[in-house]
């Protein structure tokens, strides 16, 4: 496959912009290679500036569940820019995108818009240590919640359950307020509320997406709720990437386990940057400028990114069967990767949920990131790149997670099949 533009692309904006990147993990660190710079999408397809064209598998790593270039949401964003891009100042798109979020999550009784997934999840912490008055938080080793100081937090040493920072730049002093816990282990969970004088929150991925598809187990989940209620904390599901993405009502539908404030992202912008957090109403109600609680943004609400989230939504609403067709085809790659790994004796972990698919070279199955580092990384690394050259574009890292879009038909999932049967072989 010739990439020579990629590879002149690439050396060209190393040059200007940190890693020649925008957003580290696509710069293909983890796997090596050349990323491939993007002339377009159309459909299921990626096509490079050199002209390759490849099923995608990211989707923008999730908003794009339509696949590249939707007529009706395109023809929604171009509609919206002829009345003008930004105004700073309300407009009905904004309270339409509520009105629809909030009547498909029950745990959405108000909604506050903003740019990005990390947005939401920084300003949803604030609430919610200003809705406790209390300062410590605990999120889980393994999710990924966006860059805000306060979420850059790796384990501590050993069995401490405060964590330390994970990212040079970020003050100790910042991270002594987050206290770690283990995916799927309840007692981790207790630990913390004993080492720490006050929780405000609990924040989890429900379907974890950032170690790879690690979903929850129903049990862990319901034992999370009670825990929070015991110690008047608040559970804050963030499902900036599973939101729309496993199912249309949410994780608290098929988990049977309520939060009290959700974050979203990714598919409620239809690929245009929105981001949001909304949920129980005397919650919202402590954000300004109804209460002290401060969040603002320039771009908050903004009416094309609105027009695209509202396209997006309203045609998963009206396709009910939308998520269990692409489940369907989800468990069907899964199944074919799974059958022809077993042919070449190669150990393969999938899980399934709605459109989100995930495998891990690994011995055993992933129910926590401890299980997740233990996979063969390397051997994810010779995948992906037999993978694209054979023209299928998968997330560049074993600690993400795959996406299947109503563009990827049955006949792509087949060939997609044959091809990873073919590299199996030669792994
Ligand atoms: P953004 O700020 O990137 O819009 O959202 C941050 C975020 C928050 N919460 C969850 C559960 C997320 O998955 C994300 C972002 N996901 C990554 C993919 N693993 C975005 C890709 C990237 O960082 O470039």
């Amino acid at each position: 496959m010739n990439i020579e533009h990629s590879k002149q692309a690439f050396l060209k904006a190393q040059a200007l912009i940190p890693g020649g990147v925008n957003s580290p993990v696509r710069a293909f660190k983890s796997v090596g290679g050349i990323p491939r710079f993007i002339a377009s999408g159309e459909g299921a397809y990626l096509i490079d500036i050199d002209n390759n064209r490849y099923v995608d598998y990211v989707q923008s790593w999730g908003p794009l569940i339509f696949g590249h270039r939707d007529e009706s949401i395109e023809n929604a964003v171009i509609e919206a820019v002829k009345h003008g891009l930004s105004f700073g100042a309300p407009t009905e798109a904004e309270s339409d995108l509520a009105e629809l979020i909030i009547s498909i999550y029950d745990s959405i009784e108000k909604v506050r818009f903003v740019s990005s997934g990390t947005e939401a999840v920084m300003s949803a912490i604030r609430l919610a240590r200003g809705f406790t008055n209390r300062d410590d938080i605990v999120k889980f080793t393994g999710c990924y919640h966006g860059h805000s100081d306060a979420l850059l937090v790796q384990a501590g040493s050993g069995a401490a359950t405060f964590g330390t920072p994970s990212s040079p730049g970020v003050p100790a002093d910042f991270t002594k307020h987050t206290l770690l816990a283990a995916y799927n282990n309840i007692e981790s969970v207790r630990k913390c509320f004993q080492d720490s004088p006050g929780i405000a929150c609990v924040i989890i991925e429900p379907i974890a997406g950032n170690m790879g598809l690690v979903p929850a187990d129903k049990d862990f989940l319901a034992q999370l709720r009670s825990v929070c209620n015991e110690h008047g904390a608040l559970l804050i599901f963030d499902e900036v990437m599973s939101g729309f993405r496993a199912c249309l009502h949410g994780a608290e539908s098929i988990t049977g386990t309520k939060p009290d404030l959700v974050t979203l992202g990714k598919v409620i912008g239809g690929g245009m940057p929105v981001g949001a957090f909304g949920g129980r109403r005397d919650i919202m109600a402590c954000l300004s400028p109804e209460g002290g609680v401060y969040q603002a943004g320039t771009l908050s609400g903004n009416p094309v990114a609105m027009a695209a989230g509202l396209a997006s939504i309203r045609k998963l609403k009206a396709n009910g069967r939308v998520f269990s067709i692409l489940e369907d085809r989800a468990k069907r790659l899964m199944e074919g990767f799974k059958d022809a790994a077993r042919k070449h004796n190669i150990p393969l972990q999938t899980d399934v949920r709605g459109s989100m698919f995930g495998f891990f070279f690994n011995e055993n199955p992933v129910s926590n990131f401890a299980d997740a580092l233990k996979s063969d990384t390397q051997r994810f690394a010779l995948f992906h790149a037999a993978m694209l050259e054979a023209g299928f574009y998968f997330a560049c890292s074993q600690f993400e997670t795959g996406f299947i879009s109503t563009a990827i038909t049955d006949m792509m999932i087949e060939e997609t099949i044959i091809a990873a049967e073919s590299i199996f072989g030669a792994l």
